[in-house]
């Protein structure tokens, strides 16, 4: 494939369509990060800026307030409702559903619909490496950037993983390599968005009490090679059939990546090795061996080849590849090791927010498991992940919206041995309690912490704090 020299500019990088916005009427729904990050561009382009919020952002956040005002910009927050006409734009924070009346009405209006990843792309002067899939993308994200900053490339780690990509797009100086994490609800309103190099994952059920369907889950997901053309490159995972049929038809050159199996060209595992397949060069290149990843379980090795495939099709040298997949430790938040209290293990997994992703955590811990779990109700099945538990769970330390439903659906499997708990607090000790030295009390909540945090992050904090203080008391409750 000749990966290293095939590397073309994309035909739309540069500040193109400066003015773009200038004297039009955008209305940015939500006001968290990406939202914040969006009000401050569309104000500096010379737009007419609104903000909405169904928070009160007046009483709540008066510094965020001052700077509204200070920028002109009208606000329609604490359940004020923006007006549906005179929109030329609306931009669409990821956690805002798209079928709020007056978003929806707006659009019938004419008002074109948008995530922050469309005007990130139109004014980001370098080439985007676009992440996606169910899980594993924050991990991969990570990797990626660690590999690029490792090689001396010039890149910025934007996206889903925390940074508004609007904002990392505004201040970048030319040349950067946006490596990005990307979600479905930022994929599914892209109309222009083209990377260099798309990645999906893996394709499980998530979110679907937004998207719906699998099909319109999917279909967000798709968006991110959707204008690809044959100079970009797509890395995917050939072992997930749903992502495999997702990309049969798309135009851009294929790089999969097999954990179970061989590929022509992509990575893939040999003899506990992973190595990549450069088919045009007819080469093999060794990289690692399995057992140097220092992220557990399997689905870290898939995350090291899609990472490994996507920096060869960037044009990394294998060796800068290697390198950083052997030094690589891993993000907060995601298997992290927190302590150990008497033997037993304490392991932060707040980013499991769905089933298939705490199903990853079980498969990657050993057994003796008290799983703290639960949380903000996505309407996911958990009767598959209580079956997947394989004897290693030994308690569901249970808490948050989802509890009941939870500890109703694991006794419909026969998992009897579940708590419901007050508080996080109340789960940590409940698990110091119950558990065994050689244990592990694993936070993996199969659930969003939208409930009772407002994020994972907050959410893994809490439970390091608790977990911090106990071990400083010596264990004693
Ligand atoms: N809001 C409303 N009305 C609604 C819903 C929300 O007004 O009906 C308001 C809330 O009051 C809040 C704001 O919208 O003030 C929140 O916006 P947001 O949820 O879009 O959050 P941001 O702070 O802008 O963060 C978003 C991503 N959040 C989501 O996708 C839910 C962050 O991903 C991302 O890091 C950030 O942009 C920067 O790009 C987080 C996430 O949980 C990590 N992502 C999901 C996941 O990984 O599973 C997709």
């Amino acid at each position: 494939m000749g990966k290293a020299n095939s590397k073309n500019k994309r035909a739309g990088s540069g500040k193109l369509n400066e003015g773009r916005y200038a004297g039009k009427n955008v209305l940015v729904a939500g006001m968290g990060k990406s939202g914040v990050a969006a009000m401050k561009y569309f104000a500096r382009a010379g737009a007419g800026v609104a903000v909405y919020d169904a928070k009160d952002i007046e009483w709540g956040d008066k510094d965020l307030f001052a700077r509204i005002t200070a920028l002109g910009v009208t606000p329609y927050f604490n359940g004020a409702e923006p007006p549906a006409e005179g929109w030329d734009y609306i931009i669409k924070s990821p956690g805002v559903p798209p079928d709020l009346g007056f978003i929806a009405e707006a659009r019938e209006k004419g008002a074109v619909l948008m995530s922050d990843l469309d005007p990130a792309y139109e004014i980001a002067a370098g080439d985007f490496i676009a992440i996606t899939g169910t899980n594993g993308k924050t991990t991969t994200t990570a990797l990626v950037g660690e590999i690029y900053g490792a090689a001396g490339v010039p890149h910025a780690v934007t996206g889903n993983i925390g940074v508004p990509v609007i904002e990392t797009a505004a201040k970048s100086a030319p040349g950067t390599v946006f490596v990005t994490e990307i979600s479905s609800f930022q994929l599914e309103d892209a109309r222009e968005f083209r990377p260099k190099i798309a990645a999906i994952l893996n394709l499980t059920p998530d979110h679907l009490d937004r998207h719906g369907t699998m099909e319109r889950y999917g279909a967000a997901k798709a968006n991110v090679f959707a204008r690809q053309t044959e100079d970009d490159y797509l890395v995917y995972n050939a072992d997930d059939e749903l992502v495999a049929a997702l990309v049969k038809d798309a135009r851009s050159m294929p790089f999969p990546f097999s954990r179970i199996g061989a590929v022509d060209d992509g990575a893939f595992v040999k003899g506990g090795r992973l190595v990549i397949a450069d088919a045009a060069k007819g080469r093999e290149t060794d990289l690692i061996a399995v057992d140097e990843l220092r992220i557990p379980g399997a689905h870290n090795i898939e995350n090291a080849l899609a990472a490994a495939a996507i920096a060869y099709s960037g044009g990394i040298d294998p060796k800068i590849i290697a390198e950083s997949l052997k030094a690589f430790k891993g993000v907060e938040h995601r298997m992290e090791y927190v302590a150990s209290i008497g033997g037993v293990k304490f392991v932060n997994d707040s980013k499991g927010t769905n089933p298939d992703a705490s199903a990853k955590a079980i498969e990657a811990s050993a057994p003796g498991i008290l799983l703290i779990a639960g949380g903000y109700d996505k309407h996911s099945d958990f009767r598959p992940f209580v079956r997947g538990f394989g004897g290693k769970v030994k308690h569901l330390l249970l808490l948050g919206k989802t509890a009941e439903r939870f500890k109703e659906e694991a006794a419909s499997e026969g998992f009897s041995d579940a708590t419901v708990c007050e508080d996080m607090g109340a789960c940590v000790r409940l698990g110091l309690e119950l558990a065994a030295p050689g244990d592990t009390v694993l936070l993996s909540p199969a659930s969003a912490s939208w409930d009772m945090y407002s994020c994972f992050e907050e959410r893994g904090g809490h439970f390091k704090r608790i977990v911090d203080e106990l071990a400083s008391a010596g264990g004693k409750r």
